[in-house]
């Protein structure tokens, strides 16, 4: 296939674009390099030294004598240069996760809100209109969100669900209701993607994928046990950018009290992201029809804030490390105790092979932050920036 991959720089991204190239795959990845800017606005750089997309392009290229990835730097919010691209590639699939992708960071500020509607709405509305201007037959893969669901009191199915309402049935949408400016911007992206596949009959994929956690991929690998560092993807334990489990290794290994936010009793569904580049590949693989949007929820096995920060301490003691765990005022605005029941066997059945999160995955995240301990910044790990003030 050949395979665009919109935010190939970003934590996701990158570890996708070597997924597709190591299988044989033409891949194109593009970036415009927005989240560094953010991220490094709230001084949030990654742990890991990252090089720009072009380089690790070409030294992934050198390593695995091949050609057939290539990059572009640009901005998918100008619809001139993603048509063009999307003309001059002609992919039989785009995988977009070019969004702001922080609901902290969404939060922030008037301006930081608004450059997240601007950046994801607009960004979605041009890869969706393009496609039914170019080729509609292109299959998009949107990365969404779970918390698009928030945190109702009934099941929540994948996408859709029937009703019944004064004697009459009906199936929509399941009802979405977002904690964040960010999280709304992902129900909105949704509900345009819906318009376009009803309107124009596109092939969509949307993937309801909740908090991410890892740091390495097969292909960082190279066959070796150990991981080349050169490839490794830009990994966040800030309060804006790091995602929670994330966060706790990095707190775990700097000695900083787990931060759990509030009660702790906060519930999702989590997944390794060995598991999200699995999932993008079996979307690749079985593209939707035509006219139908596809909504799959992106998670292998569901947490309490409380559990993670337990199983972080119960490995951390494994490495002789001291955890300590913290109750902190919860800087947003969420449910600390609910229901939480998501269904997610579409993946699965699609032959996903899940990478739960035992002590051992927990365990070799510390081995590898550990060698970075000296560039963690404590003063980036909470400032309780919040919702209400
Ligand atoms: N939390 C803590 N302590 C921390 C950080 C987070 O208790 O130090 C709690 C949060 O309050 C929340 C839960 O952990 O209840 C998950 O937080 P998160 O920051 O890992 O995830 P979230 O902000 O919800 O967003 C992240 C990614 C986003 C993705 C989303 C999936 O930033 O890209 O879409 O996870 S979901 O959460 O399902 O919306």
């Amino acid at each position: 296939m050949k395979i665009l991959v919109l935010g190939a720089d970003g934590y996701l991204g990158w570890p996708t674009t070597m997924y597709f190239a190591a299988k044989g795959h033409e891949v194109l990845g593009i970036d415009n390099y927005i989240k560094r800017q953010f991220a490094a606005e709230v001084n949030e750089e990654p742990l890991f030294p990252i090089k720009t997309l072009q380089d690790k392009i070409k030294y992934w290229n050198i390593i695995t004598k091949s050609n057939i990835t290539k990059y572009a730097i640009g901005d998918i919010t100008n619809y001139e240069f993603l048509s063009t691209v999307i003309k001059d590639f002609s992919p039989d699939c785009i995988i977009h996760y070019a969004e702001q992708p922080s609901s902290p960071w969404s939060m922030f500020s008037y301006e930081n809100a608004k450059r997240t509607i601007e950046n994801n709405l607009i960004g979605t509305f041009n890869v969706a209109w393009a496609v039914k201007e170019i080729n509609p037959d292109i299959h998009i893969i949107k990365l969404g969100t779970s918390g698009e669901y928030g945190s109702p009191n009934t099941d929540i199915p994948e996408g859709f669900f029937e009703y019944e309402y004064r004697n009459r049935k009906e199936t929509r949408l399941y009802p979405r209701e977002g904690p964040s400016i960010y999280h709304t911007t992902k129900i909105q992206d949704t509900d345009l993607l819906h318009f376009f596949v009803r309107t124009w009959g596109l092939k969509v994929t949307d993937l309801m994928q909740g908090p991410v956690l890892g740091i390495v991929t097969e292909e960082m690998l190279l066959g070796n046990s150990v991981p080349d560092h050169t490839l490794f993807t830009s990994f966040h334990y800030g309060e804006h950018f790091g995602t929670v489990l994330n966060r706790f290794v990095v707190q775990a290994i700097c000695d900083y009290p787990l931060t759990v936010y509030g009660k702790g009793g906060q519930t999702r569904g989590y997944l390794n992201i060995k598991d999200t580049v699995q999932c993008i590949n079996l979307a690749a693989e079985t593209p939707p029809e035509s006219g139908k949007l596809r909504i799959m929820n992106q998670m292998t096995e569901v947490f309490t804030v409380n559990e993670l920060a337990n199983r972080v301490q119960i490995a951390g003691t494994k490495l002789g490390l001291d955890v300590k765990i913290s109750n902190v005022p919860n800087p947003r605005k969420e449910a600390e105790e609910h229901y939480y029941n998501p269904e997610y066997s579409k993946l699965l059945n699609l032959g996903l092979q899940p990478n739960y999160l035992t002590a051992d995955v927990i365990m070799e995240m510390m081995q590898i932050v550990q060698q970075y301990r000296k560039q963690i910044k404590q003063n980036t790990i909470f400032n309780c920036n919040s919702w209400n003030t």
